[in-house]
């Protein structure tokens, strides 16, 4: 063991201090007291960088760490990331569902949805900010999102109006009307049946009802207006307004509207003009009409022929226009009604067929009832003669083969005083009082279809609803004193 060491010693010894290899590049050697040879051996300090790899242990070490959190980040975000796209394909399978009608607008809580997205949205927001935007599932999902959002925000904006709670208010109120119209068919008379006469004539008529002006304004005071009063009529939503010139006397232009919602917004209208233009300025009236008396029944108007004794008939569908004489009847403004000039002869429809109202000399004014044969020639068929004088009221109408007859109160209210039935030949008394809006009144009709008198009140269309005695007795008219 000793040996060896001194060998070692010596070699080393030898070495350094007898001659310096060339190879050697630099030995300082010495000497000391004990013979031994001590060397200093410098080597240059650039053959491994030392405080280099220290630092890149430091940075490797740093790395590592880093990149272990990185790792964790990126798993924790994947998971993240999972569960976010699980979302949002279940929301775009609910966005998707909506679009196709599936679902319902009520099925989709957008406040939910736009919590649920501006969450994701953050996120995204994140999660690309961490990965330096270089990850591209995250640039996919970003995308997305705000594809989502975009599209939430389009449906959302198509219930700007709030239409999900009008439509729950809507269905609320429609279950509530329900519930009326059930009490009501409950507490109310069974409903009467239109056209018929299973009733025991007419008791009452409501409050009017002012439709509008008619199309060609205030100043046309003088017409009438109404629907087919046919029972079969083939157009019973068709209306018909006639004004005439404000001459008071001529009837010129009629006009049709195809329902009551055009009517009432002047919509679709149809003229008529029952003038022909001849040469220049020469015009045949012959068939015009006169006065307030006219009617619609069975796709044709009736009226009197201007300035004659003549009925006149135009079919609406060809336009032609047929003239029967009324016998004896007295015309040009002879014995109109009280107020109103020129209503000679008042045409009138109900349950039962079509009538004229009308006198002659021979009943010195009073009203004549005739009863038109309207599929022959449209002549009188049968004549009842009523102790009614004519101008001394204001207006009269047919229900039921029974003449009712109105007189003024005062301004605002005029009453039905008068009637007659042809079946009997009784005439009687009666009070039922109609509320007018204005002053004079040029025409009513009554329609069997709807059970309304169409009245022409100073140029205002007006209706009023009539009411009819339940019992199907027939009412008895009082023994009427002249
Ligand atoms: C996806 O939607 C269904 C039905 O709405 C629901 O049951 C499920 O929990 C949803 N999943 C996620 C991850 O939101
Ligand atoms: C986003 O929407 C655009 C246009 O609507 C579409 O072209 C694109 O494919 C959508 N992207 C995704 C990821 O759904
Ligand atoms: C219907 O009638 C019943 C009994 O009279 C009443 O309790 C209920 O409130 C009524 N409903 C409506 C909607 O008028
Ligand atoms: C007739 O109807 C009017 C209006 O609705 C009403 O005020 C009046 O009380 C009724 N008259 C009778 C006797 O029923
Ligand atoms: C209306 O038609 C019914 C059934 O077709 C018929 O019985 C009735 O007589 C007709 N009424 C009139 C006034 O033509
Ligand atoms: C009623 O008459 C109007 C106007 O002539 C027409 O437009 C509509 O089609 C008719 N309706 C029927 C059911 O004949
Ligand atoms: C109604 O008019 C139709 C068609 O023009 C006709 O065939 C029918 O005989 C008329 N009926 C009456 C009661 O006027
Ligand atoms: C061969 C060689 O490099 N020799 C050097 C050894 O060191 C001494 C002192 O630093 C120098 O003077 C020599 O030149």
């Amino acid at each position: 063991m000793e040996k060896i060491l001194i060998v070692l010693i010596l070699a080393l010894t030898l070495g350094c201090c007898t001659a310096a290899p060339s190879d050697v590049q630099n030995v300082t050697g010495s000497v000391d007291e004990g013979g031994q040879c001590l060397c200093t051996v410098i080597l240059p300090d650039n053959t491994f960088p030392m405080h280099r790899m220290e630092s890149l242990e430091i940075t490797s070490r740093d790395l590592s760490i880093s990149v272990q959190k990185e790792i964790t980040k990126i798993r924790s975000y994947q998971g993240n990331l999972e569960s976010y796209l699980e979302r949002l394909s279940n929301l775009t399978l609910r966005v998707g569902k909506v679009e196709l009608g599936v679902l319902s607008y009520t099925e989709l809580d957008f406040a939910l949805l736009k919590l649920e997205l501006k969450e994701m949205e953050s996120l995204a927001v994140q999660l690309r900010a961490s990965l330096s935007g270089s990850n591209t599932i995250v640039e996919t999902l970003f995308i997305e999102i705000h594809n989502i959002s975009v599209m939430v925000n389009q449906l959302e904006s198509y219930d700007k109006n709030n239409v999900l709670a009008v439509r729950r208010e809507m269905a609320t109120l429609r279950k509530r009307l329900q519930d009326c119209e059930k009490n009501q068919t409950i507490s109310n008379p069974p409903p009467v049946s239109y056209g018929t006469c299973d009733h025991g004539g007419l008791v009452n008529v409501s409050k009017p009802f002012v439709v509008q002006l008619n199309w060609r304004g205030f100043s046309y005071k003088y017409g009438g207006w109404g629907r087919d009063s046919f029972v079969n009529t083939s157009n019973k939503s068709l209306l018909w307004v006639a004004a005439l010139n404000t001459d008071a006397r001529m009837m010129q232009l009629v006009h049709f509207h195809p329902a009551y919602d055009d009517l009432l917004l002047y919509k679709n209208p149809t003229d008529k003009t029952l003038s022909r233009h001849i040469s220049g300025s020469n015009f045949d009236y012959s068939n015009c009409g006169q006065g307030s008396g006219m009617t619609l029944y069975n796709n044709s108007l009736y009226y009197n022929c201007y300035n004659s004794r003549y009925m006149c008939r135009m079919n609406l569908d060809t336009n032609e226009v047929q003239r029967q004489i009324l016998p004896d009847a007295v015309y040009n403004n002879r014995f109109s009604y009280a107020a109103v000039t020129f209503q000679d002869m008042d045409f009138a429809a109900d349950e039962e067929g079509l009538w004229v109202l009308y006198s002659t000399e021979e009943s010195a004014g009073n009203i004549i009832i005739g009863k038109l044969n309207v599929i022959t020639n449209f002549g009188i068929e049968r004549t009842w003669f009523t102790t009614q004088y004519k101008p001394g009221v204001t207006n009269a109408f047919m229900i039921c083969g029974v003449l009712y007859a109105t007189r003024p109160v005062n301004t605002r209210r005029e009453e039905i005083f008068y009637m007659y039935d042809t079946k009997t030949g009784k005439e009687g008394k009666l009070s039922i009082i109609m509320d007018k809006m204005m002053e004079t009144v040029q025409n009513i009709q009554y329609n069997p279809n709807d059970h309304k008198l169409y009245m022409y009140n100073d140029g205002y269309l007006v209706t009023y609803d009539a009411a009819f005695l339940q019992s199907s007795e027939p009412q008895l008219p009082t023994e009427h004193e002249n």
